[in-house]
């Protein structure tokens, strides 16, 4: 397409921002398109976002504005949502809801504070493109990360499946056969989920085997065939070069559809230092848990004795794994199994009952506290979100008010509940209150509360949804609306 016809389309992108004339001498274009990588030595023809010259995803700087220009260079409807930023509601890439999508050959504009700064991601929010792999990297450097010199390893793990995302969520909708189900089930879409039901409705290939275990939480709807990191498995990992004895600054990005990972460090301990993107009192850890959506930065310092260190993520309750290598100057790099020798531990809230935020909301009550039901029917592989006890029903908030959102998980799996255009703060657990992370994305494991908080103040209609694709694809998405709005 040439520039003079790009031009004409402005309007029929469906932003219409005045800055754009202005600003377009620092305007940075990135490009959803289609590309082909190769995993276990066969192609895949998958979805990619690039900058012309090649760059995966997106780094700016601490105070730049976000100008992007966003072509969709593939033959179906697209766009992008900039996950972690909290930008006017237009701009958030939530089609229909935001805007409309992108039309094939067209492009949207986007201009506003590139905010908060940290490690942040982008992924399509339109239908199931995210499994396969509409998503990438958006890092605003801190000053006080570019000014510490310290090397920056940016590493975005995703799950993969050869077979299409439609065919996953199909049969994973398939009704389940009556007798397989037991007796104590619910039957109706609203009720909650029995440990019961879990582990028995499921079948083929898309059970993880929780067994007949009745209480046991289930980890995976999808059986994924290789986890990804920067598109690469163990086979032929993606190798930093990095000094010998230096710190390094790993900003881990979960970008997958529906796996939770625990991520090691080949047993060196690492401090932690944000997560989501977000300053916490830092951390020592040797085992990271970051469940879909979320990012965590964390400083490893490279060991004395010069060895190359694997940065592995496993998926929660399975052994199959991926990562990359830290090499020092000269040191050889082993094979790392793509099945590690034990399957990772469901991730829970022990970690997140010690994070502190750096810089906490300002103290003040609430002025509105919403009760959240996140309720699934397993059988009929239906999740939904009950607000004041209905489905469907909006969190509906004036601008200025301090709300909190009291999210109790009904159900036998576990929920990364992401709210957007805002930062909340994780501000109670199982009813302990604490001062936790500000977060995005905070993992709701089965059978807890947690209750966050969180200023209106960028008034919109907003998403507020579980990660998990195929939950949020089967009804676990929500709106919060400020009046005036709808
Ligand atoms: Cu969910």
């Amino acid at each position: 397409m040439n520039p003079s016809r790009r031009s004409l389309l402005v309007g029929a992108a469906g932003l219409a921002l005045t800055t754009q004339t202005a600003r377009a001498a620092d305007r940075k274009v990135l490009r959803l398109h289609y590309r082909t990588i190769e995993v276990d030595g066969k192609p895949a023809k998958r979805y990619r976002v690039s900058q012309p010259a090649g760059e995966w995803g997106l780094a700016l700087q601490q105070g730049d504005m976000f100008d992007v220009r966003l072509e969709n260079d593939l033959d179906v409807l697209s766009g992008l949502h900039w996950h972690g930023l909290n930008p006017p509601w237009r701009q958030d890439g939530v089609p229909y809801l935001s805007a409309p999508p992108i039309v094939p050959g067209k492009f949207a504009d986007y201009s506003f504070p590139a905010q908060p700064v940290g490690t942040r991601w982008m992924h399509s929010h339109f239908g199931l493109q995210e499994q396969n792999l509409a998503a990438a990297p958006l890092i605003v450097r801190e000053t006080d990360a570019i000014r510490s010199g310290i090397q920056e390893v940016v590493v975005m793990f995703e799950d993969f499946s050869w077979r299409q995302p439609g065919e996953i969520f199909a049969e994973l909708r398939k009704p389940k056969p009556a007798m397989a189900m037991g007796s104590s089930m619910p039957m109706a879409g609203n009720m909650p989920m029995t440990g019961g039901m879990t582990g028995m409705a499921r079948g083929g290939s898309t059970n993880m085997a929780s067994g007949g275990d009745a209480m046991k939480p289930d980890l995976n709807d999808v059986t994924y065939d290789a986890y990804l990191a920067n598109d690469r498995t163990f086979a032929d990992p993606e190798v930093f070069d990095v000094e010998e004895g230096a710190n390094v600054r790993l900003r881990l990005i979960n970008g997958s559809a529906s796996s939770n990972f625990m991520v090691e460090f080949d047993g060196v301990e690492v401090t932690l230092l944000t997560v989501d993107g977000n300053p916490i009192a830092p951390l020592k850890l040797r085992a990271l848990p970051l469940a879909t959506a979320q990012r965590a930065d964390v400083v490893i310092r490279m060991p004395a004795d010069g060895r190359a260190i694997p940065v592995v993520a496993r998926g929660e309750g399975r052994t199959l794994q991926t990562g990359v290598i830290l090499r020092p100057i000269g040191a050889t790099v082993k094979k790392v199994p793509t099945n590690g020798a034990m399957a990772a531990p469901a991730l829970g809230l022990a970690l997140e009952k010690e994070l502190r935020a750096s810089a906490p909301l300002a103290s003040r009550p609430a002025d509105r506290s919403v009760p959240v039901d996140l309720t699934g029917n397993m059988a009929a592989y239906v999740w939904g979100i009950g607000v004041h006890g209905q489905e469907a029903m909006p969190v509906t908030v004036e601008k200025g008010e301090r709300v909190e959102l009291a999210m109790r998980n009904t159900t036998m799996m576990s929920h990364p509940m992401h709210l957007h255009g805002h930062s909340f703060q994780v501000v109670e657990i199982d009813g302990q209150r604490l001062s936790g992370a500000i977060r995005d994305t905070v993992l709701v494991p089965p059978q807890t509360t947690i209750k966050v908080a969180f200023d209106a103040d960028n008034p919109g209609m907003w998403a507020y949804h579980c990660h998990n694709l195929y939950h949020m694809q089967a009804g676990m998405f929500a709106t919060v609306v400020y009046r005036g709005f709808s």
